[in-house]
């Protein structure tokens, strides 16, 4: 048995200390997992991350160009390592999937929905995540912690008004999917951790693992 578990959210939600917990958990249970990260995850994908977050100074990078690199790396990332992972009965739990292209090309770009659907159905097929949690904050708090670490990349330095149109987005496609838990990331780290590895649970529960 194996499954895809994404942690998605705003920049400074808190999804590198949930995946680190969520894997903890799945290990305990004598279950083998790898952790993905996008853009990234493959030698090819790590660059066009490079690519897509640094600065260009005077040349305008476009909507275009900026969701079909996410899209490139995508499908490096599901063909060259995830879905093997899955056939090898690998539990894999990915820090953001499609959904963040929905969110912030989708909704902070302006990428009409009707794109990102036909884009996927090109990369990804039916693949999809077996469940979804997403850790919800305001963008100005996720944005304070993240700004922590220093220097912002090309993404991190669109305005707060796209950060809160990626949230909305977040917030009214997770509504729609029914393998999917919010949780509120805007409580301690102890908290946020205790509540995903709550949902965890649920859906191990409804896997017939109960652990
Ligand atoms: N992007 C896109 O546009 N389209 C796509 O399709 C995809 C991605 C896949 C990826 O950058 C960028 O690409 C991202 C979206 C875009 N850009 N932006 N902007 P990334 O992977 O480098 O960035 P990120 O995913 O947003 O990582 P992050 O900022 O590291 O977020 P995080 O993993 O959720 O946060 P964290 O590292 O766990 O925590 C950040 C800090 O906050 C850290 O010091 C923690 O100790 C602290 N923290 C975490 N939780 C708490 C709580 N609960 N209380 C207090 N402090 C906390």
């Amino acid at each position: 048995m194996s499954a895809f578990i994404v942690v998605e959210g705003l920049e400074g939600a808190g999804k590198s200390s949930v995946i680190g917990a969520l894997v903890k958990h799945l290990e305990a249970h004598q279950l083998s997992v790898i952790t993905t990260r996008e853009p990234g995850g493959t030698p090819m994908a790590e660059a066009i991350r490079e690519c897509v977050k640094q600065n260009w100074d005077e040349e305008k990078v476009t909507q275009q160009t900026e969701l079909l690199l996410m899209y490139a790396a995508r499908s490096q990332l599901v063909e060259n390592v995830i879905k093997p992972a899955l056939k090898a009965g690998k539990w894999v739990v990915g820090d953001r999937h499609d959904l963040s292209s929905v969110a912030y090309q989708g909704g902070g770009r302006g990428v009409s929905l009707a794109t990102l659907s036909t884009l996927r159905q090109m990369t990804l097929g039916d693949f999809c995540p077996d469940f979804t949690l997403y850790l919800d904050i305001e963008p100005e708090l996720g944005l304070s912690r993240a700004r922590g670490r220093g220097e912002l990349d090309r993404i991190e330095q669109a305005g707060l008004a796209f950060f809160q149109r990626a949230r909305e987005t977040y917030q009214s496609e997770i509504a729609k999917l029914h393998n999917a838990v919010t949780i509120d990331a805007s409580e301690d780290i102890n908290t946020v951790q205790a509540n995903a590895l709550s949902a965890l649970g649920g859906f191990l529960a409804d896997k017939g693992l109960h652990t």
